[in-house]
């Protein structure tokens, strides 16, 4: 049973309700369509069904009434599909063709099945985006094998990350009080032997910070369903201090007095050294 069920996850970027305005929009409209068609159709058949002693209509659709009953409709739907164009154009320039000026900036590479997060200082960690709240942030999105998308529900973010080239995605949170305010105390996710839709409790957020699932929408293989990581929305604070120790780990890993099996490896961290950017 899908207790604890809601249409839409938390929306917390600061486009998110744009796009969730276009989803009830389109919604209501298809629905209304849908619901009048389906009951002008069913009216038909029974209106002009065949009765004993009565001819059929030749209709040639040619009168000013009939061209009524054509052009109507038609104008009403051609006026539906233009609140819609119009509506989805102005949200789609501030998603996807305004970039706006980037506070932070992550390189992303993704692989069947799993996703490697490059942040600033060159910390490389799997499965596991950090980022400031409330700042501008781009994400450089690569693939090393088959297309991927790139997917933050809470941003309403989708991007198909595309083998060959480097195409840049772009959100903001909101502000870490809002985020925080917003985040609700459940998940609504698959659990092994207890079925879809079971609600579980999310892992618990250290402090100053707040964690969101993320993951690959694109059928990438056998391995799909496992490409699911977390993006880890930080206070200010919170971010300059996980920057600053592993940036200090990940130089330990590499420094020259420091054997490698010594150095302290945080789990999630990636195995390999960052790729060059
Ligand atoms: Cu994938």
């Amino acid at each position: 049973m899908l207790s604890g069920w809601e249409a839409l996850p938390e929306s917390l970027g600061t486009y998110s309700a744009d796009i969730d305005k276009l989803f009830w929009d389109i919604t209501w409209l298809m629905t209304f369509s849908f619901v009048v068609s389906t009951f002008v159709m069913i009216y038909l058949f029974g209106a002009f069904t065949r009765k004993e002693g009565v001819k059929s209509l030749y209709v040639t659709g040619e009168s000013g009434k009939q061209l009524m009953l054509i052009y109507a409709p038609l104008a009403l739907f051609v006026m539906f599909d233009m609140y819609i164009d119009v509506s989805t154009a102005a949200v789609w320039k501030t998603v996807k063709t305004e970039l706006p000026k980037g506070d932070v900036k992550v390189h992303a590479i993704a692989q069947q099945w799993a996703w490697t997060f490059v942040h600033e200082g060159d910390i490389a960690v799997v499965n596991e985006l950090h980022v400031p709240a409330g700042k501008v942030v781009h994400v450089e999105l690569e693939s090393s094998d088959v297309v991927h998308s790139f997917s933050i529900p809470i941003f309403r973010l989708k991007q198909d990350v595309i083998p060959g080239r480097i195409i840049t995605a772009w959100f903001q949170s909101k502000d870490f009080a809002a985020v925080k305010a917003g985040k609700k105390n459940h998940l609504t996710r698959y659990e092994a032997g207890k079925g879809q839709g079971t609600v579980l409790a999310p892992p618990a957020d250290e402090e100053g910070t707040a964690s969101f699932d993320l993951q690959c929408t694109e059928m990438c293989g056998v391995g799909h369903g496992i490409m699911s990581a977390r993006i880890i929305l930080h206070s200010q604070e919170s971010y300059d201090a996980w920057v600053a120790s592993n940036r200090a780990e990940q130089s330990e890993v590499s420094g020259d007095d420091a054997p490698a099996e010594e150095a302290p490896m945080e789990e999630g961290a990636a195995e390999e050294a960052a790729p060059a950017m």
